[in-house]
């Protein structure tokens, strides 16, 4: 099994703009989420990512274009990493007909058959069958592609998880199993619900390939992802990595974080993927102030544009309001 942190070569100077850009592009579309679901215009449940964004740039490294992505309901960087755009992921969580589903879904079911991106799964655990069952067609119609489900550390506690691991290993599907630890299932603590807290372990348990990752690096959660990946794609089957992260907000909008102590938030939050990561590139002349100016006006232009579409979007008509509960008749 590899070290947890092991030194790695920093990638050169376009590639890690493009790692940063991207994290802060994840952090900033929530950041504009808080203060749209503050003036009300975003409803209903949201689950933010933020201090986990290493996690999922990190491991879209490894991803090719038609590989597929299965998410959990603290989902809007995937999507937004995997190329679904931020204007009708915007208009999804305004509830807007223009969103990726149409607004049926909002935040917490993205979905976009486009980029084979599958959910925005609101069941903890319920992607994981999902992609058990994307890795089994692709293997039976023998395109060579990887299947990346990213699910929270409190799945494992679900019995699809075992069933799910069962049958990709015994199978020998191509799956990606990526769980974001990020020690906490909404208000329950990992150690207080299970007795084996190595997650890695119980992977290996089901004969699959597992190790551990630093989830708050970047550059350490893209070199396990690309090899696991690589490994896959070659036929070695599923592999499991356990991403060791933190949420830096509460598990839902608003929750009292009773569970936790803040000076543990606080201690985490000097490990911000973000800030360490532009440390880093600074230190070795990578980054200017310019680079990071440049990065915010992009990112900016983008959520404006977004939040430009979703205001101009369409509620859907009621009459609509039964349709695609069954599927419709081919119209003729
Ligand atoms: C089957 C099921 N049980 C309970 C819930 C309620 N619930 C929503 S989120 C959550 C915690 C999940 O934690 P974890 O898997 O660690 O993901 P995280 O929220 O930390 O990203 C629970 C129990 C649910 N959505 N689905
Ligand atoms: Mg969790």
């Amino acid at each position: 099994m590899p070290p947890l942190s092991a030194a790695r070569a920093v990638p050169e100077r376009e590639h890690a703009l493009q790692l940063l850009r991207e994290m802060v592009r994840v952090r900033r579309f929530e950041e504009r989420c808080v203060e749209l679901y503050s003036a009300a215009k975003i409803r209903g449940f949201l689950h933010l990512y933020i201090g986990q964004e290493a996690v999922a740039v990190g491991a879209m490294q490894a991803l090719q274009p038609d590989d597929a992505v299965v998410a959990t309901y603290r989902e809007h960087g995937h999507a937004l990493l995997r190329g679904v755009s931020a204007a009708s992921i915007m208009a999804e969580m305004y509830g807007k007909r223009e969103g990726c589903s149409r607004g049926r879904g909002g935040s917490m079911h993205l979905f976009d058959k486009r980029t084979r991106f599958y959910g925005g799964n609101a069941i903890v655990g319920g992607g994981l069958p999902l992609a058990v069952g994307l890795a089994l067609a692709d293997q039976m119609q023998a395109h060579n592609r990887v299947t990346a489900c990213f699910f929270g550390e409190g799945a494992v506690a679900e019995g699809v998880f075992h069933e799910s691991m069962n049958l990709a290993a015994l199978w020998n599907l191509p799956i990606l199993f990526c769980c974001e630890n990020n020690l906490y299932a909404m208000g329950t603590a990992l150690a207080r619900s299970e007795s084996e807290t190595n997650l890695s372990l119980k992977a290996a348990s089901f004969e699959v390939s597992a190790w551990p990752v630093d989830g708050m690096d970047v550059l350490a959660v893209q070199d396990a992802t690309c090899r696991a990946a690589e490994a896959i794609r070659g036929g070695a089957g599923p592999h499991f990595l356990e991403f060791r992260t933190y949420r830096f907000r509460a598990h839902s909008m608003y929750d009292p974080e009773l569970y936790r102590d803040k000076r543990e938030v606080e201690e985490w939050k000097k490990r911000d993927p973000i800030s360490t990561f532009s440390a880093l590139l600074k230190e070795r002349g990578l980054l200017t102030d310019e680079d990071l100016a440049r990065i915010d006006e992009q990112v900016g232009a983008e959520l404006a544009q977004a939040v430009d579409f979703a205001e101009a979007g369409t509620w859907e008509p009621v009459e609509d309001l039964t349709r695609f509960v069954y599927s419709e008749p081919p119209r003729s």
